[in-house]
């Protein structure tokens, strides 16, 4: 049996309810198929409009195999390419970010314009046509000042994604933030491990304290069921009184959601006291101070957290079947002065040490599942119907995708 029909199969007998088998989390043809099936056809976060601030600024980052480079051309157009060039193929740009006039390849230095157009290659000879040779451009789509791309040929329809996380973005101007601070760390588990880790509080209690002194662990706030917890929709009812939109939405398909969520007490930031942790606000529109925060994720790579004070945003990229990249950024006003309005060690101290906490769960969570002895077990109904939704999209959007795939490589 070739690696998509044994996959299928293990979807269709997969028990409801459980964790999956453990070739999802470990087997390098799994993997290869998630890369392939999700990864290299869905629309993935790369970064924040807010980091492309001129033309010419440029962010790179690497999806499986394709090195993507995203750039502000001279129209203020924010544009994605294969970050190879075509010639014989080098990387472009290997920087993390950067600033370039022109997009010039270090091995020939051929020269590209910043909408992908190639202006200059040295003695290609006269039958050379440099029209030919742009760069290959990726899909592109900016929403409330967050960037996704698509690497298929054909992307699938963005418009259900802007249309309902606009509204939710809107209010908080993201675009005139700044990243304060970022960090990025592996773990050494798979994708999916991340994500399950993130889609329920379970955990919280047990592994989280500078977190639960502000975060509730209440199994509405981060799983499915918020519609049931009577605090949740008071607190709905006060934000969209102050026109801030925030009852919970999640898309048919369950890949994406947005939720304003009340965080604990008089809490008002994710920080040790609870306290803002930039004195100016993210956004001039919203001054509430109570508004919690607001959840979005969109499977597979990003969660996020918008609060009064700062946002935080998380992407997630896979490096390989037992390891997984993530990165966290911390946005404030554009005109907050570290220092003055905000200190880094407040500012991220929390997630830091949550990131790291979870880390090592995720870490002996693969550890667990890399043993012959593993076997699916259930997820709590109480506390884990985020996870069983995660794992329910994941299964679903395979099982439809691998159908209707016909991958003769494989
Ligand atoms: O980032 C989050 O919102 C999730 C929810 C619970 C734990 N985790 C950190
Ligand atoms: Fe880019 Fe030669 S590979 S100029
Ligand atoms: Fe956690």
């Amino acid at each position: 049996m070739n690696v998509r029909d044994e996959m299928l199969a293990k979807l269709q007998r997969r028990k409801p309810g459980y964790s999956l088998e453990q070739a999802f989390y470990s087997d390098p043809d799994y993997y290869q198929l998630d890369l392939e099936t999700i990864w290299y056809r869905d629309w993935l976060f790369m970064g924040h409009d807010c980091e492309l601030p001129k033309p010419g600024s440029y962010m790179t980052a690497q999806v499986g195999a394709y090195p993507v480079l995203i750039v502000r051309d001279a129209q203020k157009n924010v544009r994605a390419f294969h970050n190879a060039c075509r010639h014989r193929g080098s990387r472009i740009c290997s920087a993390e970010k950067g600033t370039a006039a022109k997009l010039v390849c270090p091995y020939h230095q051929w020269t590209y314009e910043l909408d992908g157009r190639l202006l200059f290659a040295r003695d290609m000879g006269a039958d050379f046509k440099p029209t030919e040779f742009g760069l290959k451009p990726i899909h592109c789509e900016t929403v409330g000042g967050y960037i996704f791309v698509n690497l298929s040929e054909i992307a699938p329809d963005f418009s259900p994604v802007r249309e309902m996380v606009e509204p939710y973005f809107a209010p908080h101007t993201l675009s005139e933030t700044k990243v304060a601070f970022e960090m990025t760390i592996v773990e050494k588990g798979n994708w999916k491990l991340t994500w399950e880790n993130n889609r329920e509080c379970y955990h919280c209690a047990g592994s989280h304290p500078e977190l639960c002194r502000t975060f509730p662990e209440a199994p509405g706030v981060t799983g499915v069921d918020a519609m049931e917890e009577p605090e949740i929709a008071e607190h709905w009812q006060r934000c969209e009184a102050a026109g801030l939109p925030s009852q919970f939405k999640i898309s048919p398909d369950g890949q994406f959601r947005a939720a304003r969520m009340p965080l604990l007490r008089d809490a008002v930031s994710f920080t040790m006291s609870g306290k803002a942790a930039s004195k100016k606000p993210l956004s001039p529109n919203v001054l509430t101070p109570q508004i919690g925060t607001m959840l979005l994720f969109h499977y597979p790579t990003t969660w996020n957290h918008i609060l009064g004070d700062h946002a935080s945003s998380f992407r997630v990229l896979p490096l390989g079947p037992n390891e997984t990249q993530v990165t966290t950024k911390w946005l404030v006003h554009k005109d907050a002065v570290e220092g003055v309005d905000y200190t880094i060690d407040e500012l991220t101290k929390v997630w830091i040490a949550t990131n790291d906490q979870d880390r090592r769960i995720i870490e002996e969570n693969q550890f667990g599942i890399n043993s012959p002895a593993y076997t699916p077990g259930p997820y709590s109904p109480v506390h884990e119907g985020g996870v069983l939704q995660f794992v329910d999209w994941y299964c679903n959007f395979m099982e439809t995708r691998l159908r209707g795939a016909s991958m003769p490589h494989l």
